[in-house]
């Protein structure tokens, strides 16, 4: 394999430049013949980063033998839309033959998609999502420092349009104040994008942005000529004349389309491919055989998919002791994020204390206090992250850190985890991460602080994700279980809470119900209390309980036993306990969430599944809330005591 070790050459020599030459004329044929083969993609980038592209596969410490080789360095491809540029250096370096990427890219069910994928080996992580790889990057970087792994570099490479997207902003402030030295990030300075030239569409002063945020900044002239972009990167390399306490950008000036005269400058093949004719004027001009696009297109005709969309690199698995659990007594009123906070500390005692480095790890947005995440941050400080008012990047960053072994927590309220961070979130989970995002702060419960802050459609959200499985605990003690609980199990996960302070849920002996013995189960309700048979079932969970607990209390004394089961686990959900509600009668929901998109909804698509017949009703948000004490928010929307009551005798 060609490599270049960084501390002893100084320059490039001819023999190194001419291996390079050749590299890039391969690389070159594979980005056209690809993308013409697909009939999309995106060569112009492709072009334009492919001297870098080479160059940095030549200094990184990487084995095409074994990609998760644990001592390997990793490189963010922040652009993903250049996936035909980085296919081809991938295989030019052994990571798979040119076979699979040429007969596959862009096929259904191949690897090699439109954006780069952990599928294809080398990959470290899925983008697309323009804006978020940097905070990546920082995620990497992050990961090597709290393992000392001191001058293990972590690149990565973005684009110029990219530049300006808010969260990159972010990601650059959290790398300056968290020291990350061994980041290199490096910028294909084209100036275009798809709308044409950068500073039309959208002027950003790039360097002078990454000085501001106390970058060291290299600006290199040409960054289509290997010499120069090989010093460029030995520089950030060595930090040779910068900040040694810095991360560094390399700025390379390039030119879209680079190597192919009539492709040069030209917005147009951002993301076109060449027709089969210029493509093949192309190919005369690369200086290969222009045969070769009948030649791959007749083997990609008969090539079947060989590659997985699905094979991701393996994680390093983590073992995490779950601490002695909290028990709070029956008379004990307090909030389940003050249990969360409880739990989190007892976690960070259990598993980070004593430790070289830790393995749990706390990310805020500027809400520790009301988050409760202090308690953690005075255990473990070194593993506690304040990222500031940054959701987007912190929701990837600390995703990230878990793809190398750390268990990461992500808190702050509702509309800021799930609302504000979704796209973040989707694009984490398609990179099967293991973020334990705890949102306190969510639906009316809020209260006072208004509809700005009432987070009412986190179950109609975080379900669309595939991985994410969503808890909402309905009391301190079940809170305390269910952190417990995601910090052992692997796996991407929600957990919901209000901000109320509550009672705890106690049986019929007056005894909590979540109690010593108890233990959470994802997919499993809770019969808080069976009702008599015919008798209505009342499903619900999170903030609504106290006030469900008081309508059965009711119910009873005007002789009704109904039954009432929390749903704690909203995804998975437990159909046969839905199924057995059913059976009993009928069936009341009532949630703090917008009605139509929550427990409703899937207590009804699941009976309907079972060609089951029973009457529902819903209660929940039917608007956007207003400020005002949490009780009064639930009789405005009829899911107070006295309404659950009502719609009980109604049913
Ligand atoms: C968040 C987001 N918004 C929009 C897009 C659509 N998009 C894909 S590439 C691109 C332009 C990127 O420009 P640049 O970073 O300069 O890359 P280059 O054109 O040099 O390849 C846009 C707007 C996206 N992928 N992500």
């Amino acid at each position: 394999m060609f490599q270049i070790d960084v501390t002893k050459t100084e320059k490039l020599s001819e023999e190194q430049i001419e291996t390079l030459s050749q590299m890039w004329q391969r690389c070159a044929g594979r980005i056209i013949l690809s993308t013409t083969l697909a009939k999309s993609g995106h060569p112009g980038g492709s072009l334009s980063s492919l001297h870098t592209l080479l160059l940095l596969y030549a200094i990184m410490r990487h084995d095409p033998r074994n990609p998760d080789w644990e001592d390997r360095e990793k490189l963010v491809m922040s652009i993903g839309h250049i996936s035909p540029g980085v296919y081809a250096v991938l295989s030019e370096y052994g990571y798979f033959p040119e076979e699979d990427f040429l007969t596959e890219f862009r096929r259904a069910g191949s690897a090699f998609g439109g954006h780069v994928e952990q599928g294809v080996p080398g990959v470290e992580w899925n983008t697309g999502n323009l804006g978020q790889g940097l905070s990546a990057a920082d995620g990497f970087a992050l990961s090597e420092r709290l393992r000392g792994n001191q001058g293990k570099k972590t690149y990565c490479l973005m684009g110029d349009g990219e530049q300006q997207k808010g969260q990159v902003a972010e990601a650059r402030r959290f790398a300056t104040k968290y020291g990350l030295k061994d980041l290199i990030c490096i910028i294909d300075r084209n100036h275009l994008q798809i709308g044409g030239d950068t500073e039309k569409v959208m002027p950003v002063r790039v360097r002078d942005e990454y000085k501001a945020a106390g970058w060291n900044v290299i600006y290199v002239a040409d960054g289509n000529d290997f010499q120069q972009v090989y010093k460029g990167l030995r520089r950030a390399y060595l930090h040779e004349n910068l900040d040694p306490e810095r991360p560094v950008v390399i700025v390379n000036r390039t030119v879209m389309g680079k190597g192919v005269s009539f492709m040069e400058n030209k917005e147009k093949y951002h993301g076109s491919p060449l027709p089969e004719e210029m493509a093949r004027d192309a190919l005369s001009e690369i200086g290969l055989s222009p045969d070769l696009l009948d030649e791959w297109k007749k083997k990609r005709e008969n090539h079947p998919i060989t590659s997985s969309s699905h094979s991701f690199r393996r994680m390093p698995d983590t073992k995490i002791e779950p601490g002695e659990p909290i028990l709070y007594d029956a008379q004990t009123v307090t909030d389940c994020r003050s249990a969360y906070g409880n739990a989190l500390k007892s976690l960070a005692e259990a598993n980070n204390k004593g430790e070289q480095t830790p393995k749990i790890l706390g990310f805020s947005c500027d809400l520790e206090g009301s988050v409760k995440m202090q308690g953690f941050h005075s255990v473990s400080p070194e593993a506690f992250f304040e990222v500031g008012i940054q959701e987007h990047h912190a929701a990837v960053c600390s995703a990230v850190t878990t793809r190398d072994g750390f268990i990461s927590f992500f808190s702050t309220f509702g509309v800021f985890a799930v609302c504000e961070t979704y796209n973040q979130h989707r694009l984490s989970d398609q990179n099967e991460t293991n973020l334990k995002i705890v949102s306190t702060h969510n639906g009316l419960d809020v209260g006072e602080d208004g509809p700005t802050h009432q987070c009412i459609d986190y179950i109609g959200l975080m379900q669309n994700l595939f991985g994410f499985s969503i808890f909402m605990p309905a009391d301190p003690n079940q809170t305390d279980r269910i952190v417990r609980y995601v910090a052992c199990h692997r796996g991407n996960c929600f957990v919901g809470m209000g901000r109320s302070k509550m009672p705890m849920v106690l049986d019929l002996n007056g005894e909590p119900f979540f109690g010593k013995d108890y233990e959470f189960m994802p997919g499993k309700a809770d019969w808080l209390r069976r009702g008599k048979p015919g008798s209505c079932t009342i499903i619900s969970y999170g903030a609504t309980i106290p006030y469900v607990m008081n309508a059965w209390q009711e119910l009873k004394k005007a002789g009704m036993e109904v039954g009432v089961l929390n749903m704690a686990s909203i995804k998975p959900v437990d159909e046969e306990a839905i199924v057995e509600a059913a059976g009993q009668g009928p069936i009341l929901t009532v949630e703090d969430h917008v009605v139509t998109t929550g427990i409703g909804s899937i207590v009804a698509r699941t009976l309907a599944g079972r060609g089951i017949s029973q009457r529902i009703k819903c209660l929940g948000v039917r608007q956007y809330g207003c400020s005002g004490k949490p009780a009064d928010l639930y009789k405005m929307n009829g899911m107070d005591s006295e309404s659950i009551v009502q719609a009980v005798k109604a049913l």
